[in-house]
């Protein structure tokens, strides 16, 4: 977990609020529930709080993440038939869950789709 790796602590990649919902768990299809969360690209993981994290000396160490997902393995697209809404993410982890990011703007769903992308294939070369 985030809290038992100090690594992580020099490893923040990228933070920021987007529009968050989770549609499937281990391939079950959820019923959609869109909420704005504060992400934390740090490692292996995208962590999701509820709260922006900006104090000064902030680390995902300080403290637990409302969720997180592993990024090994995980596959990411352009979400097109899954939401009237613009500019949305698509991801799939290894165990079949399935999460939509959105954000009206579209440089910001770019930046984090390829920052995402990123260490999705970062992990593939592991
Ligand atoms: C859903 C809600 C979502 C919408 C979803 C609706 O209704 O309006 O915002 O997803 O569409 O079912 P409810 O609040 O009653 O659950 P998008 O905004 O991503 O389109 P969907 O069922 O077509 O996915």
């Amino acid at each position: 977990s985030p809290t038992d790796s100090p690594d992580l602590l020099h490893m923040v990649e990228k933070t920021g609020q987007l529009n968050k919902t989770k549609i499937a768990e281990g391939g079950r299809k959820l019923r959609k529930c869109w909420a704005s969360s504060w992400l934390v690209l740090a490692g292996n993981s995208l962590m999701f709080y509820k709260d922006p994290k900006v104090a000064a000396g902030w680390t995902p160490a300080s403290s637990r993440p409302e969720s997180s997902v592993d990024l090994r393995g995980a596959r990411i697209d352009w979400a097109r038939d899954l939401s009237s809404k613009r500019n949305v993410i698509h991801f799939r982890t290894v165990t079949g869950n399935e999460y939509l990011l959105q954000s009206g703007s579209e440089a910001v769903s770019q930046d984090w789709y390829q920052a995402i992308r990123g260490v999705i294939r970062r992990l593939d070369q592991e």
